[in-house]
């Protein structure tokens, strides 16, 4: 049986999450590597990339979360089998990591540098990448963002919104899903209430 080591920090969010929703969906096992920040950056120079998640399938270690939890999503049906639903798919992932990434640059920033790159996020690139996702969950129906059903674009989704609502990150106010897109927040908690991801957090518990 192929063997699967998943490396990760250890919360129950960020890029490696729905890469874990779709293992347990697919009913895959897999070994759950959760670092610490500390091993991270001990081990980050013999990362491709420096980054995590990797994931090693027998051994050979593979990058690109969106990569990644397509690859996975597929055992799991949970990637559509239509090129276009799949193209709608991938749009959703990508726009994604590029909000994700917008935010990572302010991750290391402290103090008043912070507040003012924060700020700048929560008046420009956050707001244009959600009214950008409302558009294409409106596109795939209103429930879905692609295949009228649960995608790993439903799930990468899930974990954004869910970081932007969390109050973890300082400066971006809670409420800026609700007030920009608040079709997010619907779509946000249907994912949340959707059985296998229920299932897979009652699992964490
Ligand atoms: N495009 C890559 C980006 C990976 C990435 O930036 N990962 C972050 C953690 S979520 C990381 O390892 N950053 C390196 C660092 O903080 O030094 C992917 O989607 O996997």
């Amino acid at each position: 049986m192929t063997q699967y080591r998943l490396t990760y920090f250890d919360i129950d969010g960020g890029r490696a999450e729905p890469i874990r929703i779709a293992f347990h969906i697919a009913g895959v096992p897999f070994e759950d590597n959760r670092i610490s920040f500390q091993e991270f950056m001990e081990a980050r120079n013999t990362l491709r990339f420096t980054c995590v998640p990797v994931l090693e399938i027998d051994g050979k270690p593979v990058t690109q979360s969106n990569a990644l939890s397509g690859y996975i999503g597929r055992m799991a049906g949970l990637y559509p089998e239509d090129p276009l639903q799949a193209l709608y798919c991938d749009e959703v992932l990508g726009a994604l990591e590029d909000l994700t990434n917008q935010i990572a640059k302010t991750m290391r920033l402290q103090g008043d540098e912070l507040q003012e790159a924060r700020e700048q996020l929560a008046e420009g690139w956050i707001p244009t990448y959600l009214r950008g996702l409302s558009e294409l969950l409106e596109r795939g129906g209103g429930e879905y963002f692609a295949d009228n059903r649960l995608t790993v674009a439903d799930l990468r989704a899930f974990i954004e919104t869910r970081w932007l609502t969390s109050g973890f990150l300082d400066h971006i106010p809670t409420d800026i899903v609700t007030n920009v897109a608040p079709t997010l927040v619907e779509h946000n908690a249907r994912i949340a209430a959707e059985p296998r991801v229920a299932a897979y957090y009652a699992g964490r518990h």
